[in-house]
């Protein structure tokens, strides 16, 4: 009896960008806890879902304060080598803030929000 094998979903849905979605998003800042007056530094690693560098993508982050509108906040991060963009931007006030990282590359968009208590 022959055993059929369904292998459909690992070509389901295919990008432009020869990298296998969802990509894995990572955040890192400098200093790791931001502060009010200050500059702070950001550094995204996007890497597809095959653990391989995404380069050549469009990286924002927006930085939305939790508890009251703050006003748009937005810098676009410049590609570095190893699928790494990186900016700095200066939180206005002490308190709860949402970091929102936004990737696209090749007509695939992902978001990912990351929380950051600013002191
Ligand atoms: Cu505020």
């Amino acid at each position: 009896m022959a055993v059929g094998m369904v292998l459909g979903l690992a070509a389901c849905h295919r990008h432009n960008a020869a990298t296998a979605v969802p990509w894995h998003i990572e955040l890192t800042t400098t200093p790791a806890a931001p502060t009010v007056p200050g500059t702070t530094v950001f550094k995204v690693l996007v890497t597809d879902s095959a653990g391989q560098q995404v380069a050549g993508a469009k990286v924002t982050v927006d930085l939305i304060m939790v508890t009251m509108d703050m006003g748009p906040n937005q810098i676009v991060l410049q590609p570095q080598p190893g699928g790494v963009y990186t900016g700095s931007a200066s939180f206005t006030m002490a308190g709860p803030w949402n970091c929102k990282v936004t990737v696209s590359a090749g007509g695939h968009t992902q978001a990912q929000t990351f929380p950051f208590t600013v002191s």
